[in-house]
């Protein structure tokens, strides 16, 4: 029953671009180097490159923190370059979607450096500024997500000015319409030039609730005061009468924070706001971060499965990710085992490429990328790391402790350079990387794995594959197959045009099947499929 869409069949690809390809030596990737790689990502099936941001910015957070929205950081190139890049992606049938930060701003923006130098000039109520208690401590109670509190102080206005990030992320006052014509004026003049939509960045924060009241005390105290505030459903509404409904565009909003549930309701598509959102609750089992040491259990993920995979209507579509930049490795949570590394990242291939929803694939996935084994802190670069670190150690926490709480999640685990060969640097660089590569490149990285048929790389260049071919794996009615079987994961993807049938073993064991269904295999992650299944065994049958 659903409206077919390019953006609902679509393969997204995300790319850190400090980390993907560096074309001049400096250690840092490119646009040009990005440019020498869209023939490996056509060959791959992406449809869609998603950017993180290529804007100028001081890179407190590596571009997350927007200092000119219209100019492309020195260290990626040119607007030339750019233009160059986005001729290429269209030229290969791409299509290219910006990153956009519009929750906040960098300190260093001209906007925020006005209301400093003039604090009667417009840009002062761009942002969210506040009195201080009579105290003088903080407006309210809010912690920001990179471990500090959420204000800084202006002596020079004796104001507060808010940022839910680092200190050098400044968020904007969505309730000032000044505001917002300076965003769609910038987000059209991007539409304008071509590309074909936006990832939004926690595009659910930027209503805050009235009067920015302290919050429960937790882990990021305040955050009930602004997840999902009052108006964020005008002004989606508002963004997409203003920019996107002018142009074939797809958005993909980041739901920080946010359930499945208020996730939907920023993307029916009655509502003309969002296409879709990213979830990220399925990226880590109850009880567990980002930060801790376990082994996943797919089961987990299963459930998760079946109760998302029927929420799609005709009015509503949703994404498939397992990876991302902000989070380890996936594949590292299921199985850090040598042995069972290669099976499970082909099951999360095939499981990705034979559900419903827009799929996204973060860079290096496609290579079976996994866990960096940093040394030491002085290794991090990121910034909620680094906060992360110190606040350990102010909490009296050893060196060591810190060290080992915190390198399991640090962004510079998905963040480690691309592994594109087995040479120095793993080809990513031929100079000094900004940020270390895993150990692991010469015999990790696309190069060998174009060459090995049966190689992770080329898994998922068949599934894609399979995808494309059979729409009904995209719009196919979802129906589970013994969903009461533990460690198995069966399920039917059916409309007029097919049927067909997915088998997987959960766990790590050998597993008997506990139905037989007498189809064609069409793909499988151990190539054969024979009496019973063997650990993280996943096979796609066609049935008709
Ligand atoms: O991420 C917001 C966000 O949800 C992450 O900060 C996440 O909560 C955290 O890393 C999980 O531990 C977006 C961007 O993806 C992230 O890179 C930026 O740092 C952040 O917004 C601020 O722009
Ligand atoms: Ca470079």
């Amino acid at each position: 029953p659903y409206e077919r869409k390019w953006w609902k069949e679509a393969v997204a690809y995300q790319i850190y671009p400090m980390s993907f390809c560096d074309s001049n030596g400096d250690g840092i990737g490119d646009l040009n180097g990005i440019y020498s790689k869209l023939d490996y990502l056509k060959a791959l099936g992406v449809d869609i490159v998603w950017l993180s941001p290529i804007y100028d910015s001081p890179n407190d957070d590596n571009g997350y923190d927007i200092r000119d929205y219209r100019k492309i950081h020195a260290d990626y190139g040119t607007m030339e370059d750019f233009d160059r890049l986005l001729e290429g992606v269209h030229a290969r049938g791409m299509k290219l979607i910006m990153d956009m930060v519009l929750n906040h701003t960098s300190d260093e923006h001209p906007w925020f450096q006005a209301a400093l130098k003039d604090p009667t000039s417009k840009y002062k109520d761009y942002y969210i500024w506040r009195k201080g208690k009579a105290d003088g401590t903080p407006p309210n109670n809010w912690q920001s997500f990179f471990s500090e509190p959420a204000w800084n102080y202006y002596p020079e206005l004796d104001e507060w000015a808010l940022h839910l990030f680092s200190r050098k992320q400044m968020d904007l006052n969505w309730e000032n319409p000044e505001l917002r014509e300076e965003v769609y004026d910038m987000l059209n003049w991007w539409m304008d030039k071509g590309v074909d939509g936006f990832r939004l960045d926690v595009i659910n924060l930027i209503s805050k609730f009235e009067g920015l009241p302290d919050g429960e005390e937790g882990f990021i105290t305040g955050i009930e005061n602004y997840v999902y505030g009052p108006h964020l459903h005008e002004y989606l509404q508002e963004l997409n009468r203003r920019v996107f409904s002018l142009h074939d565009s797809y958005t993909v909003g980041e739901g920080c924070g946010l359930g499945a549930a208020t996730q939907v309701s920023m993307t029916l598509a009655s509502r003309k706001e969002l296409n879709t959102t990213f979830c990220f609750s399925h990226f880590d089992t109850p009880g567990h971060s980002k930060y801790s040491t376990y082994r996943y259990d797919l089961n987990y993920l299963k459930d998760y499965i079946m109760k998302t995979q029927g929420t799609q209507d005709a009015d509503n579509w949703l994404t498939l990710v397992f990876e991302n930049h902000d989070q380890p490795r996936f594949l590292s949570k299921i199985t850090r085992e040598p042995g069972e590394i290669e099976p499970a990242a082909k099951l999360v291939a095939l499981l990705e490429m034979t559900l419903c929803g827009t799929t996204f694939i973060y860079e290096g996935q496609e290579l079976g990328m996994r866990f960096v084994e940093f040394k030491h802190a002085s290794e991090f670069r990121d910034v909620e790391a680094i906060n992360m670190y110190k606040k350990l150690l102010s909490e009296g926490k050893t060196e060591e402790e810190a060290f080992r709480f915190v390198a399991p999640g640090t962004r510079d685990q998905t963040r480690a350079p691309m592994q594109w060969t087995s040479d120095a640097n793993g080809g990513f660089t031929t100079g000094t990387p900004w940020l270390r590569l895993n150990d692991n490149f010469d015999t990790v990285n696309a190069a060998d794995e174009e060459k090995d048929p049966d190689s992770i790389l080329n898994f998922y260049r068949a599934a894609i594959s399979q995808r494309k071919q059979n729409k009904t794996l995209v719009y196919g009615d979802f129906v589970p197959v013994c969903p009461e079987q533990k460690d198995f994961f069966g399920y039917t993807r059916e409309d007029a045009d097919g049927k067909y049938y997915v088998e997987i073993n959960l766990s790590a064991h050998e597993l008997e099947r506990p139905v037989e269904m007498n189809g064609t295999l069409l793909l499988g992650s151990y190539g054969t499929a024979e009496k019973a299944l063997r650990p993280f065994e996943a096979n796609l049958y066609r049935l008709r």
